[in-house]
């Protein structure tokens, strides 16, 4: 049994003030490229399939592209595929009963009655049956109430409580599709900033990967980095793309895995993914900088650091008469330095909302309008009140 392990596509994501849709394309009509070529039995896609709860019509294009060229292939390759914490549910979970029957498997919300059970979809090879349990993105408050009193608490105990309701056979080969920040002893993994997630004070959510180490595989989103996490066959495949700056020296891969009988340690290959506008960072002085341009590099997303003393003028535009995606321009010399020291001597209090209209000029390179700039407060306020 063969399978592409996927997951954080995080399709309508823009990167700074670019939109991704091309790349985006790009890739998964690579992935699907690969699918044709490798021929995997199944193609598990681990959550946060949108960038957010409510994608854009754009973003539904792209997916269902994507499932059209997948479902192309003949014979079919069954797609699974559970929510994350980005998808919404109910949204992601449209069709799902249309999809069924083209072999695409959606779970998009954990059990939440007692009669409710996880999904499982079951796949033959010549060792005999594979079950696939499909674990959607779940908190604790959400299966709470299928439990005694206290006995579900934080995250991992969630995990342990849901999977232990299933009574799962580890006699039988087992793999699990699951979308939550699973730690090593307490160890978290390797993180980068397009994750953007909530750090919670003392780690509560946390699962630890003894609580899933019985399966034979465990295919793993939400972190964005490729990864195992405490043992080899429990692990983290990454996003198909660079999805900010501090992904730079990523290489971003389909994760291919291959389970031979029962008891066999689960083969790992990865099958790398070529963007066509590569992240890169680059630092120097600005002449440096523009010679290194070539017919090849001058359309990738750039974060530029200057080291110029004579601060330039109009850096980025001089910038983008050789490069056209530059997301980011750094000033890093004497003067910058010492202001950096300054700073550090002050205490800074910045209100969300002056916070989000510098993000917002940096990001869009305009204000916000006074409509906005409302709409922003009232989130704000709204957020204060949950606190
Ligand atoms: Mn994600």
């Amino acid at each position: 049994m063969r399978f592409f392990h996927l997951s954080d596509l995080h399709i309508g994501k823009q990167l700074h003030a670019y939109n991704l849709k091309e790349n985006q394309q790009a890739v998964l009509s690579q992935i699907a490229d690969k699918a044709r070529e490798y021929r995997p039995d199944a193609i598990l896609i681990c959550g946060d399939i949108f960038d957010r709860a409510v994608p854009s019509g754009e973003a539904y294009t792209v997916f269902d592209k994507f499932l059209q060229e997948l479902s192309s292939i003949t014979p079919a390759i069954p797609v699974l595929i559970i929510a994350g914490n980005h998808d919404n549910a109910q949204r992601l979970d449209y069709a799902s009963s249309f999809l069924e029957k083209h072999q695409i498997y959606l779970s998009v919300s954990a059990p939440a009655q007692q009669e409710e059970h996880l999904k499982k979809v079951v796949l033959h090879d010549m060792h005999g049956e594979v079950h696939f349990y499909l674990l959607p993105f779940l908190k604790p408050g959400y299966v709470r109430q299928l439990f005694a009193e206290g006995v579900v608490h934080d995250y991992e105990s969630a995990v342990r409580e849901i999977l232990r309701r299933e009574e799962i056979d580890y006699g039988k080969r087992n793999v699990l599709l699951s979308h939550q920040f699973y730690t090593n002893g307490g160890q978290a993994p390797e993180r980068c900033e397009s994750e953007q997630l909530v750090i919670s004070l003392g780690g509560l959510e946390n699962v630890d990967a003894s609580v899933v180490e019985k399966f034979d595989y465990v295919a793993l989103g939400h972190i964005h980095g490729a990864q195992m996490v405490k043992f080899p066959h429990i692990r983290y495949c990454g996003t198909p793309l660079k999805y900010s700056v501090s992904e730079e020296r990523h290489k971003k891969s389909i994760t291919m895995v291959t389970l031979e009988e029962k008891g066999a340690q689960a083969l790992i290959e990865t099958i790398p993914l070529t963007p066509f506008q590569d992240v890169r960072k680059v630092r120097g002085l600005l002449r440096e900088v523009i010679e290194k341009a070539t017919d090849e590099n001058r359309h990738d997303f750039l974060s530029v650091t200057l080291t110029d003393e004579k601060e330039p003028y109009h850096p980025k535009e001089q910038l983008e008469e050789v490069y056209d995606s530059i997301l980011e321009v750094r000033i890093d010399n004497t003067r910058t330095r010492n202001r950096i020291e300054e700073a550090q001597g002050e205490t800074f209090c910045v209100q969300p909302l002056e916070m989000f209209r510098s993000f917002y000029q940096e990001m869009q390179g305009q204000s916000l309008t006074a409509q906005e700039e409302a709409l922003v407060e009232e989130i704000v306020d709204e957020w204060r009140e949950e606190m």
